[in-house]
């Protein structure tokens, strides 16, 4: 008999626990409440709460996180069922009490925990009120929870340190995402509930629980895949023959009848004891297709690189139970060489054999509520190519750009297998934190047990992945901490607890202890990875990304403001003022405002209105992280690898990101397509003239034709030069020089542009700079012009051009969410640029594109 599951995601509803009650109001009645999904988005839908992100209503809604909440729902069940039935709960947050028709079956306290309960000989079954069951989960504050647990702690070890909510705070005491008790980029809001799916498991004979996979390559033409799986069977069908078999059924996306290299299926027999039991089965590849990240395959240019999909099948004579997954073959290493003269060591990816240069950036939740994040697993590319999945759209737009790796830092969730898969579908590598970020955590062995059992549950989730290739302990806690005095709390999770874990459940991924770490100095630049804030948090400007020297920069990063459309979403009219209360609410960032403005200040013109602050702060991130990722991959070689700071929001607000809480990307995004391209052409000024580098992460050696020139702005040219370079096979160098006597006293009226010459259909190569800061330009009022046509059902295309240089042109449509292919570009006088436009609601004609297109740039605003 197959194992059964039952959703048990509709008809909840909630309501605050009598007392002692919280709220303003003095009773809230029983609302309706999504599952999967989040308190907070409960009450704003049954129009208790405003919304949250708007305005401050975040302050409003505090209430709400001292409260404790009941959750029930009523279900019916008509026939009797196994006693080896289980109420699965994939993910409940987090301090929760839950009942069964009135009996307390358990007690949780771990938000990334999936709990299971035994419930066969507890639930009422038989038709009408006979089969009539509640299921009741009550949420304590996890703020106030947290308070309590802190202050017992330092009442039995007097030498804690002083509380502070970076060092030593409630929220540590609370296995629950740590950013929803506010970030320097998200709102302080907790929430509960049930945030991940409910179902009962019925199993009659046998389930599989969870498996694993390792990949041999026995000589250039076999891949040997063994997968272990631990079967859990049920007393009563114990002696029941029982088999399990392994088969791919597809390779890429061929049926298996076209994938003639796929192997046979092959079987093992499971053992006859109840309970668990563990079981392998090998089976052979020949002539394997690799897995390789993002634009790395060196025989193929296609997006999606090769997953093989396997289906696991426990049988009898019918099938038991049954897992379809994708795998990846592939080999990763984390390769550590000591230096030469022993002052450092290396940290970079080796992917089948290749040293592959990380180029990406730091994930958070995509939602302050990640409850109302879609987990659609199983659900291919294809399916979801008109998907409003939020995520789906993230991971898509990192793969578009040529990122091949994504941090999920510590402070936010393990994330849903929906995004790991994407991942592997993208060649999004994933470097996975486990869920501890700036602060002491609680040395007990009640907490260590907690977080033990955590990291079995996320390891065992996360380890088929092709796209994992490290588990990393915290983020910054050790570099800020370990030598702290009193003691660094919570090493022992880190040092011993954690890496047990991986060693034993997922021994083919590399553990690393912190981020950052490596060296005396855990933050040092010449081992491990490194965080650079010494610029942001620092000395302010972005051109001192120059000074550092790091191995693999996995944090840096400049904030800039949201799009305008997010802003829509959570100001008023009369908050649309860069000093507006409201938008100061809305940076967490706690650089001082002015600071923030001012960095930008420092290269562009003075903010004097909302748009200005929109249009000068992006751009000046741009400038900041195209500065520094190319200063990094002319590193390439000692540094093996950047991840900025940040890639996605969590809620409108000022930020690190590159790409909004609506999922609009800023001008830094669009940057990052060319300062990710394979192939980067970089200029760097030195005196009078500028240095020409070239830097190839293809697996081929690259000969190039280069032409630099020096144009005044309405395009005549000053000088120019054509150079032949040659570089090896993923490497980087100096290439040529040019000399900027023509510009001398004209700095600031002239551009230079360098171009590599490149095959039909190839993207472009190529690179801008200027010799003064864009705020001294002496530009020139452009005349622009714009044809608008028509291009394909999906699709208007905008011809656009100009007599003179444009910085920085922005495209954005009145009050309309409009997805551009390309914006924040540069205009090269009389070289029209051709950018498609996806039509919406609002705009599906020339005409009606025509008639809310805005354009601005640094030379003028239309
Ligand atoms: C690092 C990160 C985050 C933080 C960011 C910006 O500390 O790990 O904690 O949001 O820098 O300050």
């Amino acid at each position: 008999m197959k194992t059964r599951t039952i959703h048990l995601n509709d008809g909840w509803r909630v309501t605050e626990v009598a007392s002692p009650s919280a709220s303003p109001t003095t009773k809230i009645p029983w609302l309706p409440a999504s599952v999967p999904g989040s308190l907070h988005t409960d009450l704003l839908a049954a129009g208790v709460i405003p919304h949250p992100y708007e305005r401050m209503h975040e302050r409003d809604v505090a209430w709400v996180d001292e409260a404790s909440w009941v959750y029930e729902k009523t279900f019916q069940v008509n026939t009797p069922v196994s006693s080896e039935t289980f109420l699965k709960f994939d993910g409940l947050d987090t301090i929760a009490s839950i009942s069964l028709n009135g009996e307390v079956i358990g007690e949780t306290d771990n938000m990334f925990i999936a709990h299971e309960f035994k419930v066969g000989d507890k639930l009422k079954c038989g038709p009408g009120v006979a089969g009539f069951n509640t299921l009741t989960v009550t949420f304590s504050s996890a703020l106030d929870v947290g308070r309590k647990r802190m202050a017992e702690y330092q009442a039995a070890n007097p030498n804690t340190p002083a509380p502070d909510w970076f060092m030593f705070a409630p929220r540590a005491f609370v296995r629950k995402s740590q950013y929803m008790y506010g970030w320097d980029w998200g709102p302080e809001l907790l929430s509960c509930g049930l945030w991940q799916s409910v179902s009962l498991v019925e199993v009659e004979t046998a389930r599989l629980l969870h498996w694993k996979h390792t990949v041999a390559f026995r000589d250039d033409q076999t891949a040997e895949v063994t997968f272990t799986a631990t079967v859990h069977r049920s007393a009563a069908h114990s002696t029941v023959p029982l088999k399990l078999s392994a088969e791919f059924i597809r390779v890429g996306n061929e049926e298996v009848a076209h994938a003639d290299t796929l192997p046979q299926p092959a079987y093992v027999v499971i053992p006859n004891e109840a309970g668990e039991s563990e079981v392998s089965v090998t089976l052979s590849v020949e002539n394997p297709r690799l897995w390789w990240p993002n634009r790395h395959n060196p025989e193929a240019v296609a997006i999606h690189p090769d997953l093989y999909t396997v289906d696991l099948v426990i049988l009898d004579e019918h099938v038991v139970d049954q897992l379809t997954a994708k795998i990846g073959l592939r080999t990763i290493e984390l390769v550590q060489d000591e230096d030469e003269d022993q002052k450092g060591r290396g940290f970079k990816f080796r992917i089948n054999g290749e040293d592959i240069f990380a180029k990406g950036a730091n994930w958070i939740p995509a939602d302050s509520f990640p409850g109302t994040l879609e987990n659609q697993s199983g659900r291919t590319s294809e399916d979801l190519q008109d998907s409003d999945s939020r995520v789906y759209n993230l991971i898509w737009a990192a793969c578009d750009a040529g990122y091949n790796m994504l941090r999920v830092w510590g402070g936010g969730i393990y994330e849903s297998d929906h995004f790991y898969e994407l991942c592997d579908e993208h060649g999004i590598l994933v470097w996975q934190d486990f869920a501890f970020a700036c602060a002491f955590y609680p040395e007990t062995e009640v907490y260590a047990e907690n977080v033990r059992k955590e990291a079995v549950g996320a390891v065992r989730r996360l380890r088929n992945h092709a796209s994992l290739c490290l588990w990393c302990g915290n983020n910054e806690n050790n570099m800020f901490w370990e030598q702290a005095n009193p003691q660094f709390l919570g090493n022992s999770l880190y040092l011993d607890v954690l890496p047990k874990v991986v060693s034993k459940e997922d021994p083919n991924t590399q553990y690393w202890i912190s981020s950052p770490y490596g060296g005396e100095d855990p933050n040092s630049p010449d081992f491990g990875d490194r965080h650079n804030w010494d610029v942001w948090h620092g000395v302010g400007d972005w051109v001192n990304y120059a000074a550092d020297n790091s191995r693999f920069v996995s944090e840096f990063g400049f904030a800039s403001s949201c799009g305008l459309n997010a802003w829509e979403t959570c100001l008023s009219e009369e908050d649309k003022d860069p000093y507006s209360p409201v938008v100061k609410w809305h940076d967490k960032t706690r650089k001082g405002y002015d600071t923030y403005l001012g960095f930008t200040e420092l290269h562009y013109p003075k903010i004097n209105s909302f748009e200005d602050m929109v249009y000068y702060t992006q751009a000046n991130q741009a400038d900041a992280l195209k500065f520094g990722i190319e200063h990094y991959r002319r590193l390439k070689g000692r540094c093996w690898g950047t991840l900025f700071w940040q890639f996605n929001d969590c809620w409108p607000v000022q930020s690190w990101s590159v790409v909004d809480s609506l999922g609009e990307p800023k001008a830094a995004y669009y940057a990052s397509r060319s300062f990710f391209a394979p192939v980067l052409l970089s200029l760097v000024r030195t005196g009078n003239s500028v240095d020409i580098h070239l830097t190839n992460d293809r697996l081929a050696p690259l000969n190039a034709e280069i032409t630099i020139l020096l144009c005044t702005f309405n395009g005549e040219v000053l000088s120019s030069e054509t150079i032949s370079a040659e570089i090896a096979k993923n490497g980087t160098g100096a290439v040529g020089k040019f000399g900027l006597e023509a510009a001398s006293g004209r700095e600031s009226e002239v551009f230079v542009y360098a171009e590599m010459a490149t095959a039909e259909g190839e993207d472009p190569v190529n690179n801008i700079m200027w010799l003064v800061e864009p705020k001294d330009l002496s530009l020139t009022e452009p005349e622009i012009s714009i044809e608008i046509h028509d291009n394909d059902e999906d699709t208007l295309r905008i011809v656009i051009s100009s007599t003179h240089f444009c910085p920085y042109v922005w495209l954005s449509t009145d009050g309309v969410e409009t997805e551009f292919e390309d914006n924040f570009f540069h205009l090269l006088p009389e070289k029209p640029l051709e950018v498609l436009v996806a039509v919406n609601d609002d705009i599906t004609t020339p005409e009606e594109l025509e008639e809310l297109l805005n354009i601005r740039s640094m030379s003028h605003v239309q």
